[in-house]
Parts: C-alpha cells; sequence; structure tokens
C-alpha cells in the first residue's frame, strides 16, 4: 500500500530565512557537476556533503567538546544555513553526517510524491539538521544490514549533537515480517532511532517492524506523534532529563529474545551504576500504549507499560496515557519524588487471565528509600493501585467491565460510554486542561477519571466534521478534523469525473486535530470532491479550485 507522509502537524516550523535557497538531488538522474537545480539536480546528500558543497562550521582541533571554537569551512559553498535539499526518489545509500555544526537548519526533505530511501542516517558531531520525509530501511540495500536506522551521537572525537529534527520519516527493517521466525526477528530486526542529542525533536514518524523503537539519552528533547508499531525491545526509552513524550503511540510487542519488553522504559545512571542517579522533569502525556492488536499476532510478546524501576524520578508528569497491557506493571515508578500521575486509562489486555493484569505502582526504590510526594489522582485502572509509602491518592476507579464504560474496547476506542461511573467522579485539582484527543476539560459541569473526557454530543463518531479553508480556493487549502479516537484515516481526492487524484493514508494514529494541504498542483480549476474515512465512518465534502 502506498503510504504518503503528508501531515503537517499543528506545531509548523519556523519558515526559514528570506534569502534561503533550494536544491535538488536526484541519484539515479542527477549528476554532481550540476548546479542543484531542478533542472540539473545533484547526485546524494552523501556526495554532496563529501564535494564540500555545504558551507558549514567544523571543529577548529579534536576531541571536538561542546562550546570549543569553531571555523568556517567550505566558504562560499553553494548551499549554506537556511537551505533546503530536496531529494527525488531513489536509493541514497548510508548518510553520515559529521562534524558539520550550521548556525541555521538545512533541511534535507522529500520531493512531493517521491520517496528518497536511505539505508541508514547517522550524525557525529553536527548542529541544526533537519529531515523531513525520508524513508530510512536496510531493505533496499544492495546486502541486507541490521543497523540503527538514525543514530544521533555525541560523539567523543567528533563532539556533541545537537538541535536535530528528524519528522515525518517512514523507518522500517522490512516491509513484512510475515515470514521472519523468532530468530530473523532477533537477528534482522534494527533499532528505529537512538539519539544522544540535546534538543532533538523527533515528530511524527513511523517506525515498522524494528528492534527498540525511539530512545532519547540526552537532555530537552521532544518526541512526539510518533507510531512505533511491531518491536521486539521497549518502544520508547527516556534516560534523561527535561524529555517530553506525548501523543505518541506504541504497539504490538514481540517476544524474540530475552528482553523484557517496555511500552516507555527509563532508569537512572550514576557513579555507582544504574539507579544511583535521578531523572529529572519527564513528560509523558498522552501516549498510547497497546501490547497487541491482533491476538493471533506471531510471536506475541508480554509488554510492561510504563515501567521505570531503577529511579530517582523526580518532577514527572504522566498524564492522559491509555496504557493496555497483559502485564503486572500498567505504570510503575520506583523511586518516586514529587511525581503526578493524573487522568491515564490502565487496563488489561487479556482479561480471560486476570491475575496476569496491570497496577499503578509508586514503589520504594530498589534501595529501600521510600517515594515521597507523589500525587495519583483521577486513574482508572484495572488491577490495583498499590503505593508502597503514604502518597496522595484519591478520585481513581478500578474497571472490570469494559462493555459497559468504554465505546468498543476490541476497536480500541477507549472514550467513555454513556453511563460509565468515570465520568464527572474525577476532581479539578491538577487535572490536564485537555485530554488525550484534545478536547477541552471538564465536559459537562464536571471532570472525568481517565485519559479521555465524555463529550456527550459526539455520540460514537470517529471523527469531527470535515473543515475546508479556504473554499474556494487558488494555490492550497486546508482540509482540518479532529479525529476523536485512535483510528486508520484515509482522506481521497477526487476530480468531477471521479477519478482518484490524491491518497493520503496513516495508520492507526492518535486522537487529535490534523492539518492535510491540498495543493492546486497541474489540476484544473472546477470542483473536486474531499473523502474521509476512519475505521467504516464516511464523510465528504465538495472543493472548488479556481485558477
Ligand atoms: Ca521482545
Ligand atoms: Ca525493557
Ligand atoms: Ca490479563
Ligand atoms: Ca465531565
Amino acid at each position: 500500500m502506498k503510504i504518503i507522509y503528508f501531515l503537517t502537524v499543528i506545531i509548523s516550523v519556523v519558515p526559514p530565512p528570506l534569502f534561503s535557497s533550494t536544491f535538488y538531488l536526484d541519484p539515479e538522474e542527477g549528476i554532481l557537476s550540476n548546479d542543484g537545480s531542478s533542472e540539473r539536480p545533484w547526485t546524494t546528500v552523501q556526495e554532496v556533503l563529501d564535494s564540500n558543497l555545504v558551507e558549514t562550521y567544523a571543529p577548529f582541533e579534536y576531541p571536538y567538546m561542546e562550546g570549543d571554537s569553531l571555523t568556517l569551512i567550505n566558504e562560499g559553498a553553494p548551499v549554506k544555513a537556511g537551505d533546503t535539499l530536496i531529494c527525488r526518489t531513489g536509493y541514497y545509500g548510508s548518510l553520515h553526517i559529521s562534524r558539520n555544526f550550521n548556525t541555521d537548519y538545512i533541511t534535507i526533505v522529500a520531493e512531493e510524491g517521491n520517496t528518497p530511501v536511505f539505508k541508514n542516517i547517522r550524525f557525529t558531531g553536527t548542529r541544526y539538521w533537519y529531515l523531513k520525509g525520508l524513508t530510512i530501511t536496510p531493505s533496499s540495500a544492495p546486502e541486507y544490514e541490521n543497523t540503527t536506522l538514525i543514530s544521533i551521537e555525541w560523539h567523543d572525537w567528533s563532539g556533541p549533537s545537537t538541535y536535530i529534527t528528524v519528522e515525518d520519516c517512514y523507518l522500517h527493517s522490512i516491509e513484512n515480517t510475515f515470514f521472519w521466525s523468532a530468530e530473523n526477528w532477533d537477528e534482522l530486526s534494527c533499532t528505529a532511532i537512538s539519539s544522544q542529542g540535546k534538543h532533538v525533536i523527533i515528530r511524527n514518524n513511523y517506525c515498522k517492524n524494528v528492534n527498540f523503537g525511539i530512545s532519547s539519552s540526552g537532555d530537552s528533547c521532544l518526541v512526539e506523534y510518533n507510531t512505533v508499531e511491531n518491536f521486539a525491545g521497549d518502544g520508547l526509552r527516556g534516560l534523561r532529563d527535561y524529555n517530553t513524550f506525548q501523543y505518541n503511540i506504541v504497539k504490538n510487542s514481540y517476544d524474540v529474545n530475552g528482553n523484557h519488553d517496555d511500552g516507555f522504559q527509563s532508569w537512572s545512571v550514576g557513579e555507582g551504576g544504574v539507579g544511583t542517579d535521578t531523572v529529572w522533569g519527564v513528560i509523558l502525556r498522552g501516549n498510547t500504549i497497546i501490547n497487541y492488536e491482533d491476538p493471533n499476532q506471531p510471536h506475541r510478546g508480554t509488554l510492561q507499560g510504563i515501567g521505570c524501576f531503577d529511579g530517582f524520578y523526580a518532577d514527572w508528569i504522566v498524564e492522559n496515557n491509555v496504557v493496555i497491557v497483559n502485564h503486572y506493571h500498567g505504570i510503575t515508578l520506583s523511586g518516586a519524588v514529587n511525581c503526578r500521575i493524573t487522568n491515564n486509562t490502565v487496563l488489561d489486555r487479556d482479561t480471560t487471565d486476570s491475575d496476569i493484569s496491570p497496577w499503578i505502582r509508586v514503589g520504594n526504590h530498589k534501595d529501600g528509600s521510600a517515594s515521597v510526594g507523589c500525587i495519583v489522582r483521577n486513574n482508572i485502572y484495572y488491577r490495583s493501585l498499590s503505593i508502597d509509602s503514604p502518597q496522595t491518592e484519591d478520585h481513581n476507579l478500578m474497571v472490570r467491565n469494559y462493555d459497559s464504560n468504554f465505546v468498543d474496547f476490541g476497536q480500541f476506542d477507549f472514550r467513555l460510554k454513556e453511563g460509565s461511573p468515570a465520568i464527572d467522579a474525577g476532581t479539578r485539582n491538577l487535572a490536564p486542561a485537555i485530554d488525550i484527543r484534545g478536547t477541552s476539560r471538564p465536559q459537562g459541569s464536571l471532570y472525568d477519571i481517565g485519559a479521555y473526557e465524555y463529550a456527550a454530543e459526539e455520540e460514537s463518531n470517529f471523527f469531527s466534521p470535515l473543515i475546508i479553508y479556504p473554499n474556494p480556493f487558488n494555490t492550497f487549502t486546508d482540509i482540518t478534523f479532529t479525529l476523536l479516537t485512535y483510528g486508520d484515516v484515509h482522506l481521497e481526492i477526487y476530480n468531477s469525473s471521479g477519478a482518484k487524484i490524491k491518497e493520503y493514508v496513516d495508520h492507526s494514529i492518535t486522537p487529535r486535530t490534523y492539518h492535510y494541504t491540498f495543493h492546486r498542483e497541474n489540476f484544473g480549476s472546477g470542483v473536486y470532491f474531499v473523502y474521509l474515512k476512519v475505521n467504516n465512518q464516511v464523510a465528504s465534502k465538495k472543493v472548488i479550485l479556481v485558477k
């Protein structure tokens, strides 16, 4: 199936400087001695870098440490800070960006409708690079290799990597693992994104059939709106301070080796080893973690939800997450100080073995020190609240009957159903201002318990009405809707003779507001029809292009 990542997330990118330039790359038709124009494109990103076509800064001496002085290299080269390299369809091989410190982002982006494929991308000693819309997989390489698909390194010789953004990329080991044995999975699955960088943004990427999903072991990073689907290791890892993981989907764990799989995992590392320091200020917000979608999934694993066993963890916020696992650890913090666990929904994936079911737990540190000052509030939980030492704990609700509480548990629609005792039973005190799908709290007069705030007028629609603005339009128009639950989105545009001219497909994305942009391209003036299908609900709307 053709998957087009064309999603413009609500948080838009800072516009490039006024005089920025655009260059084109085409590994099949390009020539390095060209000028990089649309008509005369260059070859691959690596060859452009290696041919000194990028003006940038490099370390003056090595090893390069953060803050050491830099020197301008390739002065007068055509590509400068703020510029964009547009990549056309083709195979780009491995890309290693090293010792390139820009003063503003240089963007490497897929041309619309094109699929540039990289084997892997590695950053060592870099600043201000932006990857957008790329496909990263070794499955197109002449020889398959298990590799980290994107590696952002804090390198002890070339220097640190900071201000790297990876957005709208498609990362996978292979497209289809149907024929993979457990041994194949163990040997061949690639880790998707491993980052040691600071100020790294990892947004709206689709990581499929991977070993570990997305790991951040640098400070002050943002990991949001990503999907990690089918993974052998841990879905997400956050090992350093002030990282935010929000609105990600992690689903389908594979049991193919000795790893204990976690939807999200963290631990501290101090001078005495694991568990002897503190991880500060992590935010886990609005993530959906699902042990497995298909009960017949091959190599089905047992997933721990949010598993944090080696604190301390201080000043964490864990809110609006949905955790559906068949394990004891739904949300567990062992060694927590001033952490807040509010408005999460934690449920047992398989209630036929109800003895194996998830709790919310704030436990002592493994060294026996007590957790202090934590708040556990407004949560739905299946098994128990398990608190080792006195913490603040109120307005939580045990839920065992899914049919009477959720719209459709079987379809992963965890919205509250009319009549659920969770509705209006929470407290406003520290409740998040919005729920997992962006609906403001409270709906009705009172706050609900769990990740979803019940909205009576929604009934069981999967999405809100389509808004197309402007309409009529001349250059482009914005198609907006709010996905009200977890779902597969198909957006199609037809011309007046019924031919499909555009298709956007996003699988199993998280509830929130989405914007798609319809550009006029070479289409003629006239009437077009926009169809939106989510799960089995369809809506359509007319849009007029006037040239
Ligand atoms: Ca596993
Ligand atoms: Ca783990
Ligand atoms: Ca169970
Ligand atoms: Ca309410």
